[in-house]
């Protein structure tokens, strides 16, 4: 099971596939569409840059869950509105940065209900507030994933 992260530069993606995947964070510019384990992470630019949304849908048919991430003390959102409804997938709001003076989480909230999202998570990768919530609920969407697709192992599959 992957999970894609999708969100403008500096939202803090890469910051917190580290942090998910318990690592030392360091700061490391994406530059292409990165497969990391189960997280497929994307720059920002193909965001910000409408030519290179193609790229993202691309790379979301290899994902079982889009993560649309917000950065809390952004006052910018580079989501159009209903953008959850170009995934055939479930997508879930990821809201970063919550650590912060200027954070604004329910400001990032309002944008990511805009673009569709109905789930949240409030995280820091910095302070690792939210992080355990967000990892036990990857887990359960794993196991829910493995369930469903299980008659795929099963030996009748081929038949
Ligand atoms: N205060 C704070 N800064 C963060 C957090 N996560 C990431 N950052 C910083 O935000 C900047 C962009 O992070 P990055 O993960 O590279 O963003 P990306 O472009 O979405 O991958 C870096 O300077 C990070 O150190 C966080 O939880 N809290
Ligand atoms: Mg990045």
């Amino acid at each position: 099971m992957k999970i894609i992260l999708i969100g403008a530069s500096a939202a803090g993606k890469t910051t917190l596939i580290q942090a998910l995947r318990n690592e030392e964070l360091k700061y490391d510019k994406t530059q292409a569409v990165e497969y990391i384990g189960n997280f497929i992470d994307t720059p920002g630019e193909y965001v910000q840059q409408r030519g290179y949304w193609g790229s993202l849908t691309i790379a979301s048919h290899d994902a079982d869950v889009i993560g649309l991430v917000q950065d809390s003390s952004d006052d910018n959102c580079w989501f159009s509105g209903g953008t959850a409804s170009k995934f055939s997938k479930p997508v879930v709001g990821i809201i970063t940065k919550i650590d912060k003076e200027d954070s604004k989480p329910e400001q990032a909230k309002g944008y990511l209900e805009l673009a569709g999202c109905t789930t949240f998570y409030y995280v820091s990768s910095f302070t690792g507030e939210g992080i355990d919530h967000l990892v036990k609920d990857l887990h359960a969407m794993v196991d829910n994933y493995n369930k469903q697709n299980s008659y795929r192992l099963a030996d009748d599959y081929f038949d």
